[in-house]
């Protein structure tokens, strides 16, 4: 009997999807910082064994959108509540139950299997996280609940114990050595983009995108040319900083993320452009790969 199926991540911003999909797969394949909206795609992570395949899927933190890049993140979001086998919905100690109702009507009216995980436990105590899953079970009555630490890896293999019980009969949907459904560039382009988060503060991170011009690998090296792309000039200053300062660090840091991420040398030249609005351009969203099918 071979199971395989479709375990999709979902949640409010920031509780911890990226870093729970890292430590299931037991890869950096997504991205994960201290700032909210740090996941803009849904990014596939698969687990292959012989007898199985999971495909997790991390998406971007579920939010009202503003403007139209937000709202391609919406839809990779909701994208994932619509081809579950089994639904991972992520919450944390600190956030309130309520905090959105619109979306948690949606994951109740599921009828595939939902985990609720309650993550960050190492930052609070039994007492306090008695009443948050008393709360969270009026909820979602019909949900598991699971508190977690992903940082601190517990709870996660008894998830992943769970998670096998619920795997359906099936047929692989991936070749069995393929760990993610994102090419190379795509994950050249989130190191950067993971080092600028940390990196710069205020509107700076949600302004940028990252495209890789360039990416010409042989058997010990890779040569990357990157361009982040800013919404406006004064944003290209800031980006590069006082004599380059800024960027030449950006870009050092990521160069040695590339490198053990890729186990090769790695040759990274960074550019700064301005593309003025993009991040509400139809065109320029789809050059930078937000599309939903
Ligand atoms: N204390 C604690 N912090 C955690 C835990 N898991 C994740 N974090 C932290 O929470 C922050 C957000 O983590 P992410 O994994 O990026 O969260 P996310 O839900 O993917 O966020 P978005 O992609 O922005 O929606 C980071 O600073 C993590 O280190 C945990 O178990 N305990
Ligand atoms: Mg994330």
């Amino acid at each position: 009997m071979h199971k395989a199926g479709f375990v999709n991540i979902v949640g409010n911003p920031n509780v911890g999807k990226s870093t729970l999909m890292n430590q299931l797969v037991g890869e950096k394949i997504s991205i994960a910082t201290f700032k909210a909206q740090t996941t803009r795609h849904r990014i596939m992570g698969i687990v292959n064994t012989d007898d199985m395949q999971i495909v997790f899927s991390d998406t971007p933190g579920v939010l009202k959108p503003n403007y139209k890049m937000q709202e391609m993140m919406l839809a990779f979001s909701e994208s994932a509540l619509a081809d579950a086998d089994v639904l991972l919905y992520v919450t944390d100690v600190v956030e309130n139950p309520e905090k959105n109702l619109d979306f948690l009507e949606k994951v109740k009216k599921m009828t595939i299997p939902v985990l609720l995980l309650i993550n960050k436990i190492d930052e609070t105590d039994q007492h306090k996280l008695g009443d948050t899953v008393e709360r969270w079970h009026a909820l979602l009555p019909n949900a598991e609940i699971l508190p977690i630490s992903a940082k601190n890896k517990f709870g996660i293999d008894m998830l992943m114990k769970r998670i096998k019980e619920l795997l359906p009969e099936s047929p692989a949907y991936f070749d069995k050595d393929q760990l993610t459904d994102k090419p190379a560039k795509f994950f050249v382009s989130e190191i950067i983009r993971e080092k600028i988060l940390r990196y710069y503060d205020k509107e700076i991170p949600y302004s940028v995108e990252v495209a890789v011009e360039r990416f010409k690998e042989d058997e010990h090296h890779i040569h990357i040319n990157a361009v982040i792309y800013v919404e406006r000039d004064s944003q290209k200053g800031v980006i590069i900083g006082h004599q380059g300062m800024a960027l030449k660090k950006v870009s050092s840091e990521a160069r040695r993320s590339l490198e053990s991420f890729f186990g090769k040398s790695i040759y990274l030249e960074t550019f700064v452009k301005v593309d003025k609005d993009w991040r509400n351009s139809q065109r320029e969203l789809e050059n930078f790969g937000y599309s939903t099918d």
